[in-house]
């Protein structure tokens, strides 16, 4: 296996709508970033990937592109963008920026051309067609609910839009736009960038034919219409050749639809098309039968399963993206571990999995303080267009909206947005303005300055479990092997090379469990846990890590 920086890099994902705001508008900006690079480089990470700054009307959070080279004024502009970067560098660390190129935002100026005219030389750059009557050209659905088209009026004809209405979908059969894109990461590169993170890349390549969907189920419509088009490798192949290639940089693919059968296709080495993907098979398995909405318990086989099988999957030739949240999703604590009475424990549990798994891991800001979801009372607390949308979609077919306020508890993006929770004081330091999103409540316990003055906070295990990984390569590179992939509580795993061998154990419970199949202890030396004493036996505590060296 090729030895590569991004392989051994521990990345930290920034959202900077709700990092750390200076200028007092309640909105988290970029200068707001420079002034916590101490404290990014303090937690040992190698790399920070910035979700979209550049220009947008924001109807998705910067995920609604107006202007690819242009950093979004709010933010701080080119300077602070110039600044960043310098400093990121200064600090030996790297900058990895999101790009979105599946769709831009509506106010794009590719877009206000395209609407003008059938021959507007921009017209193919997005994809229309007319309808059908008076319906549209398909029964296609947006992923943020409702028509994925939307008619313009002044030609008469629909464009489609995966997401929001703002967000009209690219035509990348047109190699005019994949070229346009090209140049785009191209000037990127020319400045130092060391990446990016391509959002949902995976539905770039639409099947021509636009097939009426023949099924509700929201899955198999990612999987057989959306994702993984017949042009998808074609294209990836070709951006790899013409301008990724070119520079030392690292991408990661991010995509709905990309499964254990597909995944290789975009990762593996031979086939230069991307270094890493990330696939949602572990962040939708709590889907319940109405939808991400209605969540049921995560099974722990199942969990075990996917990560067990995309590493056997991926290599040697590809590698794995280890993350367990993001700005979509909702916290991981609050989601695979315990956010009430061992919210401590199992924090430092998901981070001791997240750093000792193969694969690049990614933790996501608030993670390393272990910030929780939250639960406004009211809808009209919510700012996330896809929980909007999908109340407003859910009310209007008479779903129970009581229990509907309790999935979106459990599942709404703004889990993850809400602002970064520094200190104690108002708006906990994020701000001294009201913040776009409001602080979640429990600020006053939960924030960065308590974890820096406590040794044993959440905060302190991520920086050591961080060096550990940098300690050891074995636990970059080493064989991963599940050793009791049935067991209904307990995640056991060894990870071994010539180097080492570490022999890991996770209690995803709140009862205490022993491992009867625990080899001869005086052979280990248990190098770390997450409960300040524990001993070197096969019992575990309530969410309790044992990390085991053998000697
Ligand atoms: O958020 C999701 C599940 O709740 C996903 O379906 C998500 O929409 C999908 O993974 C794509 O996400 C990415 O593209 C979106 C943007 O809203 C997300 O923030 C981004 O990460 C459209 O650009």
């Amino acid at each position: 296996m090729k030895r590569t920086w991004w392989k051994e890099s521990v990345i930290y994902q920034i959202y900077p709508r709700s990092f750390n705001d200076t200028t007092g508008n309640g909105i988290g900006d970029i200068p707001g970033i420079i002034q916590k690079l101490d404290y990014i480089k303090s937690l040992g990470v190698d790399v920070i990937w910035l979700c979209p700054v550049y220009e947008s009307p924001n109807d998705d959070n910067g995920y609604d592109i107006s202007d690819y080279r242009k950093i979004s004024a709010e933010f701080g502009g080119q300077d602070a963008f110039n600044e960043l970067l310098d400093k990121v560098h200064g600090y030996g660390m790297k900058l990895v920026m999101d790009l979105v190129a599946n769709h831009s935002s509506d106010e794009h100026f590719w877009f206000t051309e395209a609407k003008k005219s059938k021959d507007n030389p921009y017209r193919d750059y997005y994809i229309w067609k007319d309808g059908k009557g008076d319906q549209p050209p398909n029964n296609w659905v947006s992923f943020f609910s409702g028509s994925a088209w939307k008619k313009d009026d002044t030609t008469n004809q629909y464009f489609l839009h995966l997401f929001t209405k703002k967000q009209p979908d690219l035509n990348w059969e047109n190699p005019k736009v994949r070229q346009e894109i090209y140049d785009i990461i191209e000037f990127w590169s020319e400045k130092g960038v060391d990446g990016f993170r391509m959002d949902v890349i995976s539905l770039i390549s639409k099947l021509q034919d636009f097939p009426p969907l023949d099924t509700s189920d929201y899955g198999e419509i990612i999987r057989s219409y959306y994702a993984n088009g017949p042009r998808i490798h074609e294209y990836l192949h070709e951006m790899n050749q013409k301008v990724l290639s070119k520079y030392d940089i690292m991408t990661v693919g991010e995509g709905p639809g990309i499964d254990l059968e597909n995944g290789p296709l975009y990762v593996n080495e031979d086939r230069e098309e991307l270094n890493m993907v990330f696939h949602f098979d572990h962040m939708f398995i709590d889907n319940g039968p109405l939808g991400k909405y209605d969540p049921v318990a995560v099974n722990l086989p199942r969990f075990k399963k996917v990560f067990s099988d995309w590493d056997k999957r991926l290599h040697p030739k590809g590698w794995g993206s280890i993350f367990l949240g993001n700005h979509d999703f909702s916290r991981m604590v609050s989601r695979f571990g315990n956010d009430g009475e061992y919210r401590t424990q199992s924090a430092k549990l998901l981070a001791a999995l997240l750093l000792t798994l193969r694969g690049t891991p990614y933790i996501y800001q608030g993670d390393e303080i272990g910030m929780t979801n939250v639960a406004f009372s009211t809808i009209d607390d919510y700012n996330d267009v896809e929980t909007v949308n999908a109340w407003k979609e859910a009310e209007a077919s008479g779903r129970d909206m009581k229990k509907f306020l309790n999935g979106v508890h459990r599942q709404s993006r703004d889990n993850a947005r809400t602002p970064m929770q520094w200190d104690a004081s108002a708006y906990a330091g994020f701000s001294d303005h009201k913040p776009w999103l409001q602080i979640n409540p429990n600020y006053k316990s939960v924030n960065v300055a308590a974890a820096e003055d406590s040794v044993d906070s959440i905060l302190q295990f991520y920086k050591e479990m961080i060096s550990l990984r940098k300690e050891y390569s074995t636990l970059v590179y080493g064989d991963f092997k599940d050793l009791a992939p049935e067991h209904l509580q307990l995640f056991v795993y060894v990870r071994k090379d010539e180097a080492a061998e570490f022999l890991i154990l996770h209690n995803f419970s709140e009862e205490e469990v022993t491992w009867p199949d625990m080899p001869k202890l005086d052979q280990y030396k248990l190098l770390k846990s997450n409960y300040a004493s524990a001993e070197a036996s096969k019992t575990l505590q309530p969410w309790q890590t044992k990390i085991f060296l053998k000697q």
